[in-house]
């Protein structure tokens, strides 16, 4: 008799378990970015934003349509490489996932915004600068941070008006992100009446820049702005060290500045020349930002570089659309993503009709002492 009790109250947990994780339903976003490869450090950073964002929601005991929602982020690595990017969206989209953020590179993210378009899966990028990016009109693919035209042309009235240079060279590693962003540079400058004295092309895998170097150093050029990346851009200062061109200033955009690019130069003089624009405000200017990166620090020590307050947005975003929509069902929350007024922790995130964030800012920071710090 007490043996049958027992089996009947065991069954009956079994049956309201059962009825529990019935409902229940489980999230899942895509964060991808190179996890390998020379910008694993950036990729790393980007994935860690949405891990934290992930763990953030699950404490908050969310329910969508009546089900207890369980957040899970799915990292993948596109190795910043463009076919790679494409195989991952496909990926991504044949496992049905709720959202995406990323890609990290414009070279990726530009190709992959056509799958995510095609199976309907929302793409919200926290990195990507391109402006190419939002000019199809994909009604899928969100930018969460300015883009190269404010960043190019940010730094041409910076050189102009404050570093007062006259004559600059200009060097890009033949990406989306690099080429792209030199042009709007370079453009801006000359409208400006800067002269581009030089222009000069490496690549996002090279390591020897000293035969650009020295063409440049013949055209004695005031500055040299890089559209490219930390990789390239740490080493680049430490040639420019060794041929003797510590007078000339430095510039590039956002992918140049990093935590990590002081470590990459090795302790070039020429890291106090440098500069470098980024898409958004200062982290001491965010809203939220002080607090989050104490958070981010203790979870992720010494692995802050640039973007991940904007992955971590950038999901709470897509956690927000679906909330409001009472949907997981990315063809139904999408409608609400696109009206979003998201009070994230790098700003209030709206968007314009091509899904460009409202109010873009960008904030210029140089390295004194070789640390990154912001000029405001
Ligand atoms: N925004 C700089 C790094 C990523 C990219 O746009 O390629």
């Amino acid at each position: 008799m007490q043996l049958q009790l027992k089996l009947t109250v065991a069954a009956a947990l079994v049956a309201a378990c059962g009825m529990a994780s019935a409902q229940e339903q489980v999230v899942k976003i895509g964060s991808v970015a190179p996890m390998s490869g020379g910008q694993a450090h950036y990729g790393k950073d980007n994935a860690n934003g949405v891990l934290m964002a992930i763990a953030d929601l699950n404490k908050q005991n969310i329910t969508i349509g009546g089900k207890k929602i369980k957040w899970e982020a799915d990292v993948e690595d596109d190795a910043a490489d463009p076919k790679q990017g494409t195989a991952v969206a496909q990926k991504l989209c044949d496992m049905k996932v709720n959202g995406v953020v990323g890609h990290l590179n414009s070279g990726t993210t530009i190709p992959a915004s056509k799958i995510y378009h095609d199976c309907g899966i929302p793409m919200v990028t926290g990195a990507a600068t391109n402006p190419d990016l939002t000019k199809p009109g994909y009604k899928e693919i969100y930018r969460i941070i300015a883009n190269d035209s404010a960043l190019g042309a940010g730094m041409a009235h910076y050189a102009k008006d404050v570093l007062k240079i006259k004559t600059v060279a200009v060097i890009d590693d033949r990406t989306a992100y690099g080429q792209g962003l030199a042009d709007i540079f370079a453009d801006t400058a000359k409208k400006l009446g800067l002269n581009v004295v030089d222009r000069q092309y490496t690549t996002d895998k090279a390591t020897d820049f000293l035969p650009i170097l020295t063409a440049i150093k013949g055209k004695k050029p005031d500055a040299i702005f890089f559209g490219g990346m930390d990789p390239q851009g740490g080493p680049m200062l430490r040639q420019m060290d060794q041929l003797g061109m510590t007078g000339i200033r430095f510039m590039g955009g956002d992918g140049l500045c990093t935590v990590k690019l002081a470590e990459l130069s090795g302790g070039a003089k020429s890291l106090a020349n440098t500069a470098c624009a980024e898409g958004g405000t200062s982290l001491q200017k965010m809203p939220g930002g002080v607090e989050w990166k104490k958070r981010y620090d203790a979870a992720y020590p010494n692995q802050f570089q640039v973007y991940s307050p904007y992955t971590y947005d950038a999901t709470m975003l897509l956690a927000d659309a679906m909330k409001r929509a009472d949907s997981t069902d990315p063809k139904v929350y999408n409608a609400k993503l696109e009206q979003a007024n998201y009070k994230g922790i790098t700003s209030t995130i709206a968007f314009e009709p091509n899904h460009e964030v409202k109010n873009a800012a960008i904030t210029i920071s140089t390295y004194p002492g070789g640390k990154k710090t912001p000029l405001e």
